[in-house]
């Protein structure tokens, strides 16, 4: 079979390119290098096969345009396994598979499924290249697709392979596109054996194995193992006015706005006070002790994957200038001037294109209901250079990571959950982290969403039982000597009539701000059964034309609506058995107390 020279003498690496290769039957197997005149060759060969259109090479240099097959849009959590020996490991909120039978399944689907491609060898590292917290990949791949957004969103190459040596120790990615058909779609995650196999599918979370299953799956599973945190989170750095720059995560859900605040630009009122934003990472972010006692921030990526609907230059201005150049953009709508546009997307759209599903499109089709026609899925996404990104961290590639003062979890909720909610202390932040809900976006405007519960936004994330996931976390709270503060923020809350109440987007950096000074012992809070919530006042609203009463609304913790969620915790919980640590229920009881006397009095 042709082949060009294994760049590599890691014996255990060359074995498995074999092996797969037998089972699979490329026509060939090809290492990449991750070389630009390589990426060059690479997009060639895409446009060349017809799955890469350029985009007007003019206004977008290095921009390729590219349509998935349209059942393969999305993650697809209900074939997504955790494999480990005992179901138990696995806990409640996974699917579960036995190793053996998530292999055997693997190869029927595996065997000839590369007939007529090549196979790629992408040796990739999530973290910079040697650095002692970084992890190494090898994705085998038959989608070049996949090799083009994996040479963006992670390092890769040679200078991976020579990091690895000979014996150095990698997750086993395998990847199989194979006839993209739903009844071969699976994404088998083996901690025990650090490896990953994902047939089936093509879509960023499903197949750059990097990212969700390494990151944060497989991750997960290690940093309990090894003592630290691999979590769905962007981090971000305020820097004020004095050149002094504070450090905060966030875990939102997905498509609830980390790629958002992450890029975020201070909003007019605030401008006189000086503050900057550095983004550091938009979507994961793995966590450790550092010498000083505190929390330390990586982002083990080296691109964004983000949602392209709403990204506009009033909402994201960053994320606009960061998608000028080298990016792939998937599922939008492809103008026929060669541009792209998508929903809520920059100025009025192309006059005439080409929608996400192949189809005709112009402003004034409509789709079966009447309603105007789709041009991007609400999926859709940009694949970008993080270092393109104009407020990128001068430092987010620095192997230490950066120091966090403050952990933020967070979900939309359009009521309950007040704008912002600072915990207790470490455990009632566990508690916060492990109690975040998020409404279904859907729901009718002004009723009340099916609530899902997603602890620190990890549900579809957690590698293994996230009862033991919780009781990680507070043990990180009593190994790491100075813990971050932990809060809780909502963006998402609405009036009667449906409409959001917070403006969010660059305003979130007021809620920030208030953030940071609580971690500096300086901002004015109020204590509520629930926690501390910022003090009258407390918030700068300064150019900010906030309605009479709003601010009270966004702030308002009612202690019976509270009480209505009790029940549902406990159920929640109650789903871990022996795995929940005892603590938990001692929040949740403690909780209940501090609400009945708020209730009574
Ligand atoms: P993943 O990449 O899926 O993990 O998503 P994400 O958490 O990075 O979400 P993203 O920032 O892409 O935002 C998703 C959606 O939330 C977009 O439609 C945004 O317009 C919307 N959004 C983001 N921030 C805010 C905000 O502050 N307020 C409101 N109302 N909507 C927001
Ligand atoms: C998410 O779904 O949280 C994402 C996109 O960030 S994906 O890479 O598909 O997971
Ligand atoms: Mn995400």
């Amino acid at each position: 079979m042709a082949q060009n020279t294994p760049p590599t003498k890691h014996k255990k690496l060359i074995d498995w390119v074999e092996e797969t290769a037998k089972i699979s039957q490329p026509d060939q197997i090809y290492w990449v290098d991750g070389s630009p005149a390589e990426k060059k060759r690479l997009e060639k060969r895409a446009v060349a096969r017809g799955f890469f259109i350029p985009l007007d090479q003019e206004k977008f240099p290095g921009c390729y345009y590219s349509r998935s097959s349209p059942n393969d849009v999305a993650r697809t959590e209900h074939l997504t396994y955790i494999c480990t020996k005992t179901k138990d490991e696995c806990g409640p909120t996974n699917n579960w598979m036995e190793p053996a039978e998530g292999h055997k399944k693997a190869a029927e689907i595996l065997k000839g499924a590369m007939k007529g491609r090549t196979m790629y060898i992408i040796p990739f590292s999530m973290g910079p290249v040697g650095s002692p917290f970084s992890k190494i990949g090898i994705e085998i791949t038959d989608s070049l697709y996949v090799v083009l957004n994996m040479l963006i969103m992670a390092r890769v190459g040679q200078k991976v392979l020579d990091q690895l040596g000979a014996e150095g120790e990698f997750t086993k990615c395998l990847h199989s596109r194979a006839d993209l058909d739903v009844a071969h779609r699976l994404i088998l995650h083996f901690p025990e054996e650090n490896s990953i196999v994902s047939t089936g599918s093509a879509y960023g979370g499903n197949a750059l194995l990097g990212k969700k299953c390494l990151a944060l799956r497989i991750a997960s599973w290690q940093a309990r193992k090894e003592g630290w945190l691999a979590e769905h989170m962007l981090i971000l750095g305020i820097e004020d006015p004095k050149g002094k720059i504070e450090y905060v995560t966030a875990a939102f859900p997905s498509a609830c706005g980390k790629t958002n605040l992450a890029m975020l630009i201070p909003p007019e009122g605030l401008k006189a006070k000086g503050y900057k934003i550095w983004t550091v990472g938009d979507d994961i972010a793995w966590l450790r002790t550092g010498p000083d006692g505190r929390l330390w921030a990586c982002n083990p990526e080296a691109g964004f994957f983000g949602v392209a609907p709403g990204t506009n230059t009033k909402s994201n201005p960053n994320a606009m200038k960061t998608i000028q150049k080298n990016t792939i953009f998937t599922n939008v709508l492809l103008g026929d001037d060669l541009t792209v546009w998508w929903e809520d997307g920059e100025g009025p759209s192309p006059a005439s294109g080409t929608n996400w599903e192949g189809k005709p499109w112009n402003p004034a089709f409509k789709d079966k209901d009447g309603k105007p026609m789709l041009a991007a899925h609400p999926n859709s996404r940009f694949t970008a250079p993080a270092g393109q990104c104009p407020s990128i961290a001068p430092n987010w590639e620095d192997p230490k990571g950066v120091p966090i003062s403050a952990i933020i979890f967070g979900g939309r909720r359009e009521r309950l959950a007040p704008l912002v909610l600072e915990s207790l202390d470490w455990n009632h932040g566990v508690y916060l982290g492990a109690t975040v809900a998020s409404e279904r976006t859907a729901a009718a405007e002004g009723s009340v969403g099916a609530v899902r519960r997603d602890p620190m936004a990890m549900l579809p994330f957690c590698g293994y039982n996230m009862g033991d996931y919780f009781a990680h976390w507070l043990e990180m709270g009593t190994s790491v000597a100075k813990p971050p503060k932990i809060f809780h923020v909502n963006w998402f809350r609405k009036d009667e009539k449906g409409k959001f109440l917070w403006p969010g987007y660059g305003e979130n950096l007021r809620v920030l701000e208030w953030i940071v000074s609580r971690c500096r012992g300086e901002g004015k809070a109020q204590k509520t059964p629930i926690g501390f919530v910022p003090a009258k006042d407390a918030i700068d609203l300064t150019g900010l034309d906030l309605p009479a009463g709003v601010m009270e609304k966004l702030l308002e913790v009612r202690p019976d609506e509270w009480t209505g969620e009790l029940d549902g915790v406990k159920t929640f919980f109650d789903q871990f058995g022996a795995h929940l640590p005892k603590e938990l229920t001692k929040q949740l009881e403690a909780l209940k107390e501090r609400l009945k006397t708020k209730v009574a009095a």
